[in-house]
């Protein structure tokens, strides 16, 4: 559906930027596509290359802008800043993109105050922590795109093993995005069963649980170390969370944001499944946790604070 007047601004236009901005340009979800980057040559050069596709898409208005062009966007998607090397953790990232982070949101927020801020950068849930306490804005309009990614990793696992459909499969990674992110086995359901109940079904052995977790936590690593980078299904995922909020979807995706006073968790970002539409990260929802998983997430909030400390929040 082509939504007139829709304006999305990315910044950041390496790998991550101009494959999400392709994704929303082939989605066809903008009228307007604003690229920002400290290297305003290379967003020009990946507005021109897209824009050549005018003939085969919705009519876009994609350009290189700088801040100031960003007014009256309803999104922006930030990825701008540091991405990981062979052998570096997210955490590993967090000065150089906190520093950016720093110097970039007062600008975007003084042009944009009413949009929505999806953060994308690594770490992914300090920064959206230190997104939101740099700009004040409420915590439904400043989030992250958090485990929505390794929560499709994890559908992706899930769906090679039963032979079922990803989209049939309801599971969720939540916590940190990163080393210490849990999986949700105790809910994970296909056709409104849980997995044991489940695999005897097509005459399956029990999922290796522990094996499915440790791919979908060390994908990045394994493509990094292979391409050097990952971009496209990060893209997607952007394109998916952007689609729920311009189409008021109420969609449950594991986004990150504010938590405080659940599960005992108080003043950390972090995610867990979320109504996302219109207002944005909407409504948080209180899963049922096996005591394990209780444990885990606690953990990824005392990692993902210890880290928030570090960046001098
Ligand atoms: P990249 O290809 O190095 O691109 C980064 C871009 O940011 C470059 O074009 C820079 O010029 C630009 N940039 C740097 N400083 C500024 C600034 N102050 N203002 C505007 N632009 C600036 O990195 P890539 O695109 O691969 O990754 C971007 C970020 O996304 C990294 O932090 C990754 O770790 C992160 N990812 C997050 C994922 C997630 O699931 N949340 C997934 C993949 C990557």
């Amino acid at each position: 559906m082509q939504r007139s007047g829709v304006k999305i601004t990315i910044v950041g236009t390496g790998m991550v930027g101009a494959s999400t901005a392709f994704a929303i340009m082939a989605g066809g979800l903008a009228s307007d596509l604003v690229l920002v980057d400290i290297d305003h040559k290379k967003a020009e050069g990946e507005a021109m290359d897209l824009g050549d596709a005018a003939a085969f898409i919705k009519p876009l208005n994609i350009y290189a802008g700088t801040y100031e062009d960003v007014k009256d966007s309803q999104i922006v998607i930030f990825t701008a800043g540091a991405n990981q090397k062979p052998g570096e953790t997210r955490l590993d990232l967090l000065h150089k993109n906190v520093a950016i982070l720093k110097d970039s949101m007062p600008r975007l927020v003084k042009h944009c105050p009413d949009a929505v801020y999806l953060m994308v950068s690594n770490p992914v849930d300090v920064l959206t922590y230190v997104a939101l306490k740099i700009t004040g804005l409420p915590a439904n309009r400043v989030f992250g795109s958090g485990t929505v990614l390794d929560t499709s990793r994890f559908k992706d696992e899930l769906s090679s093993y039963c032979g079922v459909d990803p989209r049939n499969i309801h599971a969720y990674i939540i916590g940190e995005h990163g080393d210490s992110e849990v999986a949700l086995w105790s809910t994970a359901s296909i056709a409104g069963m849980g997995l044991s109940q489940f695999t005897p079904l097509l005459g399956l052995a029990p999922v290796d649980r522990q094996e499915i977790a440790r791919r979908v936590r060390t994908a990045a690593y394994e493509i990094i170390q292979r391409k050097g980078a990952t971009y496209y299904a990060i893209a997607l995922s952007i394109k998916r969370i952007c689609e729920a909020i311009l189409r008021d979807e109420n969609s449950i995706l594991t986004v990150s944001g504010l938590i405080n006073g659940l599960y005992g968790i108080n003043d950390v970002c972090l995610s867990l499944p979320c109504i996302v539409n219109g207002n944005g990260r909407d409504k948080v929802l209180t899963v049922p946790l096996s005591v394990e998983e209780e444990e885990g997430l606690r953990n990824s909030a005392q990692v993902l604070k210890q880290a928030v400390r570090q960046a001098g929040f």
